[in-house]
């Protein structure tokens, strides 16, 4: 049974920020190994990855007219799925002006006075609206982090009531750039079905197609946090949907995401997109492309606010491996089974559940 509302009553990360405390309640103390091992003590971070960073792969390059280009971009992206499953992507076709638009509504709602966020405070049987946790376990530590979350797709479950009024262009803005940020995402599902070797319209209809498909927003903002070597503002986690396509902070530093034993503090480039596999997709893909685990780090100066848009398969169709990528030698790593039951069982089993599901595949290959 899903819990109708929160074990405890919920404080906002923001007040609690901006009460000008200098040491971190308890409840948002992360046991030792889970804390950050290089805290950021500014917009750069102080770890020992400076050369590593997510690939880039340039869209102009993908549809430019030169052949050679393309196929090195199709390569470059086919390796990032596999090996980091990350990669931002530049030249992608959003305009700037929007990327810009959107960042600056969203400041200026998570700005506005309490009572008027509070408007949309969430529950957890939804989560539609603005948020403080993730989860409904009683004495959960938590993460250091608001958001607020919303459906765009499909149609049935989008309802810009449920979205901020305030500022007044903010529902318009969600809306253009939704639409723009989920036409990206149709094209870089193509782009992954070719090198999987699978039609270039596979993954799309395994989602359900345009209209079956969904896709929903979550705004997360990170205030600034006097003990940043304590706490994480989004704990590790893989997302459980078909893949994410976030828009991070161009100015603070932040994510990180897991490669082997390390975390990798992510180089943004300005107004890139970070897209990743999220499960799903791995699932589809019988573990070709990879899932993987990233968290976010806070810092004591600067707060961050990123979006993410996670776009999903319908919640209703079986999702298994494609047929063309199970054979003798690397048989079907998962049972068909759909996108609802999958939220379903990693919400009651917890994470525990999703490393069952999930992580035993890639002991089996
Ligand atoms: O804020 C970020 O950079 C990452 C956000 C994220 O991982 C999520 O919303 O699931």
């Amino acid at each position: 049974m899903l819990c109708q509302d929160w074990p405890e009553p919920i404080t906002r990360v923001q007040t609690l920020s901006e009460s000008g405390i200098t040491s971190i309640p308890e409840c948002y103390i992360k046991p030792e190994s889970q804390r950050p091992t290089n805290p950021i003590s500014s917009n750069k971070a102080s770890s020992n990855d400076e050369d590593i960073n997510i690939p880039i792969i340039d869209m102009q390059n993908l549809y430019g007219g030169d052949e050679r280009l393309r196929e090195a971009a199709l390569r470059r992206m086919s390796e990032a799925c596999r090996e980091w499953g990350f990669f931002q992507v530049v030249n992608h076709g959003v305009s700037h002006e929007l990327i810009k638009s959107v960042r600056e509504a969203w400041l200026e709602f998570f700005n506005q006075p309490i009572e008027v966020k509070e408007v949309y405070a969430n529950l957890p049987n939804t989560y539609e609206g603005y948020g403080s946790r993730l989860g409904v376990k009683k004495g959960a530590i938590l993460d250091w982090s608001d958001y607020f979350f919303l459906h765009y797709m499909p149609s049935s479950l989008k309802d810009q009531s449920k979205w901020p009024s305030f500022p007044t262009s903010l529902r318009n803005t969600i809306d253009d750039y939704s639409k723009e940020v989920v036409k990206l995402g149709g094209k870089i599902l193509e782009l992954m079905s070719l090198n999987l070797g699978l039609s270039q319209d596979y993954l799309l209809n395994a989602f359900g197609g345009e209209s079956g498909l969904g896709a929903c927003l979550r705004v997360n903002f990170y205030p600034k946090c006097p003990q940043p070597d304590l706490t994480l503002g989004l704990s590790s986690h893989s997302d459980p949907g078909g893949m994410t396509l976030l828009l991070p902070d161009d100015s603070v530093s932040g994510l990180q995401v897991r490669k082997g034993e390390d975390w990798i503090t992510v180089k943004h480039v300005p107004n890139a997109f970070l897209i990743n596999i999220a499960d799903q997709i791995q699932i589809m893909s019988n573990a070709i492309y990879k899932s993987v685990d990233h968290r976010v780090i806070v810092n004591p100066n600067k707060e961050r606010l990123s979006l993410a848009m996670f776009y999903n398969p319908n919640g209703n169709l079986l999702i298994q491996p494609a047929k063309e990528l199970v054979t003798k030698e690397r048989p079907a790593l998962y049972s068909p089974m759909t996108f609802n039951e999958y939220r379903l069982y990693i919400r009651t089993m917890g994470l525990k559940g999703k490393a069952q599901l999930v992580e035993s595949s890639t002991s089996q290959i």
